[in-house]
Parts: structure tokens; C-alpha cells; sequence
């Protein structure tokens, strides 16, 4: 029998940020596909759309009035799903049945006035007032004396439930430390009490090093294809630097992430000449006034789309019962992202 091989023989593959297995089966990527296909929905909008209500001057589903903004505008989601004045409270039956009270706050970031665009299309300079919005939220929400955690992301399209192209994040912020950061955070401080070393610096380190998996890469950032990816184009962007979250980015590095949130995402559009869905979002230290030496800033972005723009994965079958599934592997498709342009399709 031929040796051990990632690239051709089934695998599974750890996940040392979560404590979480996925499998990998490589010789699956040559399968034919006759399921289902959808027809990629035509994308042109006007730059101002009188029915959205995220678009400047626009009246919300609350009645509020949206300013006449230039730039980025934050307001309070008018329908939280957690709220400041939740009073405290837990429910318990036995052993078995517990809730929790779970004060909490959400805003909603408007990334442009321009209804037309998203990220991979705003210039550098735009996406940098983004990044210096998520930096002054998390610093604004963080020391409210209730939060413990500021949870900053980004649905985007359709197909990941986006209520509305227009360009805009959301930030749900709670008392508690949610299960997936605080997953990563038990790991990141088992791996300093084992190790002595950061782990992600260790990993930012060795992907550097390897550049199998890279993406792009900036003075201060890498964005890679982790190894134990489940998503078929799922991409992390790791700080070169110990930076435990936003509020510590210097100058540079708030240009940085600008700089590689667009060559990154423009990437992703090009894949598939479509715009790309995703979620993504950043994890970063909470904000319960504990130190936090472990923590490692970072983003992880979840593409669902696998062979084009109409073949998207789903989590079923073996994945919701047993454990996650790939086809292709991380090393395939960091390959795929390489090889595309960074100037969008369109605009070639
Ligand atoms: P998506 O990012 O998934 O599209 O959600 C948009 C958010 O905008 C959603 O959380 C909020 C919804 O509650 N929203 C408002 O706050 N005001 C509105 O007028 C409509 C939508
Ligand atoms: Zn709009």
C-alpha cells in the first residue's frame, strides 16, 4: 500500500483553536455533481435605493430617519436580540434544565452610503474607516460595565440569510463570553500553560514559513487557507503581532487590515466572477476587564459557495451527526485563491 498522503488518501485533520476534528477526502473532489444548481442572481443596483432602510435619509422599520452620512453611520438595531435592561435571573429544574438571564447589547454599521457596493469595491482608504469603526465600538461597547464580549461581523449575500445588500455589519455584544470564543480562549491559554508560546503566533509563524496555505500576506497580516478549514474556501486572517484585539491596533496596522480586507475579499469575487457570500467576523479578548495573555486577535471568514456560484455546501448528513466533511483540501484551495487577480473581474 502506497504511503500516507493528504492529498490523495482520507484524512481527518485537527482543529487546535477549537479542540475539533474535520475530515478530509480528497479523492471525493473528483465526483460529478447532479445536485442542485442555482442560477447566479444578476448584480447591479443603483447607488441609492428609496425602499432600503440602510440607505442615507432612508426611514427605518422603527420610523427612525437615517442621517445624510458620507461615510460609515452606526445606529442600535432596532430589533436586538439582546438587550441592555435584561434584568438578572437564572432558571434551574434538577439537574438538567438551566437558563440564564443574557443582558447584551447590538448595533448595526452602515460600511458606505453607496447602496451599490461591497467591500471587495470600496476603495482601501473607505475600508479604513470600517476597520476604525470596529475599533471604536469595541473600545465604546466594551467598557459598558455589562459586556464581557463584543462580537463584531458580517453577513454577506443572499444565501447567508443577509436581509440587505447594502453594505453594512453588525456587532451583537453580551455579559457572557459566547460557546465559540470561549472554546478558542480555553484552547489559546492550554496551548501558553503547555507550550510557553502563543498559539497563534505559532501557527502565524509556520504558515509565513510554509506559504502552502497562504493567501496574500501585508508588513502586518497573513490571510490563510488554516489547515483544518471546514468551509471549502474558508480563509483566516492572523495579526503577525501578539495583539490580543482592535483596541491595541497601532496606525499601520489598522492600514493593514484595510488594505488586506480588500485584496483578500476581491479574491473571493474573482473566484467565482460573482459577489462572494460569506460570514465573517473577528475574535478578539473579551472585555471583562481580565487579562487576557493568550488571546490572539484574528478573522475567519465562511464562504459557503464550493464549485461555482451556484454549488454551495451544506452541513448535513454525516457533518450534523458525526463530525465536518471536506472535499477539497486547505492546500487546494489557498492554490485557487492564489491564482486570482486583485482587481475585480468587473473592472478588468
Ligand atoms: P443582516 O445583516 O442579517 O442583513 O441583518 C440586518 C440587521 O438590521 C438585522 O439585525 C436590523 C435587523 O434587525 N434592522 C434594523 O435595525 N432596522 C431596520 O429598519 C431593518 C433591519
Ligand atoms: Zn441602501
Amino acid at each position: 500500500m502506497a504511503a500516507f498522503n493528504m492529498s490523495d488518501h482520507p484524512h481527518r485533520r485537527y482543529n487546535p483553536l477549537t479542540d475539533e476534528w474535520v475530515l478530509v477526502s480528497p479523492h471525493r473532489a473528483k465526483r460529478p455533481w447532479q445536485g442542485a444548481r442555482e442560477a447566479p442572481v444578476a448584480e447591479t443596483r443603483p447607488s441609492y435605493d428609496p425602499t432600503c432602510y440602510l440607505c442615507p435619509g432612508n426611514t427605518r422599520a422603527s420610523g427612525e430617519v437615517n442621517p445624510d452620512y458620507t461615510s460609515t453611520y452606526v445606529f442600535d438595531n432596532d430589533f436586538m436580540a439582546l438587550l441592555p435592561d435584561t434584568p438578572a435571573g437564572e432558571f434551574r429544574q434538577g439537574n438538567l434544565l438551566l437558563a440564564q438571564a443574557e443582558p447584551g447589547i447590538c448595533r448595526v454599521i452602515c460600511f458606505s452610503p453607496d447602496h451599490a457596493l461591497t467591500l471587495p469595491q470600496m476603495s482601501v482608504q473607505a475600508i479604513e474607516q470600517v476597520v476604525k469603526v470596529w475599533q471604536t465600538q469595541y473600545r465604546e461597547i466594551g467598557s459598558m460595565p455589562e459586556i464581557g464580549y463584543v462580537q463584531i461581523f458580517e453577513n454577506k449575500g443572499a444565501i447567508m440569510g443577509c436581509s440587505n445588500p447594502h453594505p453594512h455589519g453588525q456587532i451583537w455584544a453580551s455579559a457572557t463570553v459566547p460557546q465559540l470564543p470561549a472554546q478558542e480562549q480555553a484552547q489559546q491559554e492550554r496551548y501558553l500553560a503547555q507550550h510557553g508560546k502563543c498559539l497563534l503566533c505559532e501557527y502565524t509563524a509556520l504558515e509565513l514559513g510554509s506559504g502552502e496555505r497562504t493567501v496574500c500576506a501585508n508588513d502586518s497580516f497573513i490571510a490563510v487557507v488554516p489547515f483544518w478549514a471546514v468551509w471549502p474556501f474558508e480563509v483566516m486572517i492572523l495579526a503577525h503581532a501578539h495583539v490580543a484585539s482592535i483596541d491595541q491596533f497601532d496606525a499601520r496596522q489598522m492600514a493593514d487590515l484595510a488594505e488586506i480586507l480588500k485584496r483578500m475579499t476581491t479574491r473571493y469575487d474573482n473566484l467565482f466572477s460573482v459577489s462572494f457570500p460569506y460570514t465573517m467576523g473577528m475574535h478578539q479578548q473579551p472585555t471583562d476587564g481580565r487579562a487576557h495573555a493568550a488571546w490572539h486577535w484574528h478573522m475567519h471568514f465562511y464562504p459557503p459557495l464550493l464549485r461555482s456560484a451556484e454549488v454551495r455546501k451544506f452541513m448535513v448528513g454525516y457533518e450534523m451527526l458525526a463530525n465536518p466533511q471536506r472535499d477539497l483540501t486547505a492546500e487546494t484551495a489557498a492554490e485557487r485563491l492564489r491564482a486570482q487577480s486583485e482587481v475585480r473581474f468587473d473592472q478588468a
